[in-house]
């Protein structure tokens, strides 16, 4: 199966996305959908279709998408208020893009359970 889903698009520039931040590894974007006031995707610039695929090579890589969520934390404040990152796996999870991605939300009170 090919791992090329619109989230390649994005990082490849075929199409816009509003992009807030990018190092080497990963790029992080608006979700379109937005969820809460501020609800960006911290995606790795390597694909992996899900959860699942994630083995031990992969580590720093899904590490580093938490050092990405921290610092953007940081920069726009929400750190001492909190926020949450959530990645969804398949079908149960409410996965719909087959590139694995880190939601942050932030800018407001989060419930639980999230459903
Ligand atoms: O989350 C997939 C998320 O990806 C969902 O919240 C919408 C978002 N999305 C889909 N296409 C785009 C584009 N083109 N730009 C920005 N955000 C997008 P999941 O966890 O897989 O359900």
């Amino acid at each position: 199966m090919s791992q090329e889903t619109i989230f390649t698009k994005i990082i490849n520039r075929e199409i816009p996305a509003d992009i807030i931040y990018e190092d080497e590894q990963s790029l992080a974007f608006k979700d379109i959908n937005p969820q809460a006031p501020f609800h960006v995707l911290i995606i790795p610039k390597t694909p992996i279709a899900t959860i699942n695929d994630i083995s031990e090579e992969h580590a720093p890589l899904v590490g580093h998408l938490y050092v990405v969520a921290a610092k953007l934390a940081k920069q726009f404040g929400f750190s001492d208020d909190g926020f949450r990152v959530v990645m969804n796996c398949n079908d149960h999870g409410g996965q719909t893009v087959y590139h694995i991605h880190l939601h942050m939300l932030a800018g407001k009170e989060m419930g639980w359970p999230p459903y």
